[in-house]
């Protein structure tokens, strides 16, 4: 049967938590590198696809989509997985953290990962400081609702998309941008962490390390990937 989607990634961008969770769904994909050393995705082809030239992209039934979240919220409905149901009383708590994630948290860390975009030298250092506190805080934040409002995932007491999105976050933090990475600390975040740790124990997890070379412990204890083809940044 012909592969229902086709996945545009680089490797350890944000296109690997849309892998991931196709892989836990045990869908057929094929994908399609975005080749970033020479800034593809900005090129007209994959501009077509995707206007705003973020990676990643899906191509779906039902044409192309981007925006991780809305990828995410799409292949939960259309395989009735990795998500509370609209009946469940955890479909509130999964909508509001994942809209945090993919509207506060990812942008702020998108924001610390091309602080030379927004500013000179001479505004950059302020802001570096001040989007490190914010990350700070809304980890702990989100470290927190797993702690007092659920058992052990982030959208109640099952294994949802959001934990891939805000898990992989985690390895982001730790890696990028490798001069201004020292701020985060796992250990900071108890909660996440057991999150990292069990999300490390999933098939999934190990079919992404495969693929794009993520080494061992990619949520714990990451180390920079060696992937077998394209440039992580
Ligand atoms: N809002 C986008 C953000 C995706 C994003 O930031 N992708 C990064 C890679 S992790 C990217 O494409 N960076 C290339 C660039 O900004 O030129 C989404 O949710 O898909």
């Amino acid at each position: 049967m012909e592969p229902r989607y086709t996945l545009h990634y680089a490797p350890d961008n944000a296109s690997a938590i849309l892998r991931l969770v196709l892989e836990e769904l045990d869908i057929a994909y094929t994908t399609q590198l975005v080749d970033r050393s020479t800034n593809e995705q900005n090129s007209a082809s994959y501009r077509a696809l995707n206007p705003t030239g973020k990676i990643p992209t899906l191509i779906t039934p039902h044409g192309a989509m981007s925006e991780v979240a809305a990828c995410l919220l799409y292949l939960s409905e259309q395989h009735k997985a990795l998500a509370p149901t609209a009946e469940s009383a955890d479909r509130p708590a999964f909508l509001k953290w994942l809209l945090f994630t993919a509207n506060t948290l990812h942008p702020d860390l998108a924001m610390h990962f091309y602080l030379h975009r927004y500013g000179d030298d001479a505004a950059i250092a302020s802001m570096r400081k001040a989007v490190i506190e914010r990350l700070k805080d809304h980890l702990t934040l989100i470290d927190r609702h797993i702690s007092t409002d659920t058992p052990a995932y982030l959208g109640g007491d099952r294994l949802s998309v959001l934990d891939f999105y805000v898990g992989y976050t985690l390895r982001w933090c730790a890696l990028y941008p490798r001069t201004h990475a020292s701020w985060f600390r796992l250990s900071d975040y108890p909660a996440l962490a057991r999150l990292a740790a069990r999300l490390e124990t999933r098939p999934s997890m190990a079919a992404v390390q495969k693929a794009e070379g993520l080494g061992l412990t990619p949520l714990t204890a990451p180390r920079q990937a060696t992937p077998p083809e394209g440039v992580a940044l």
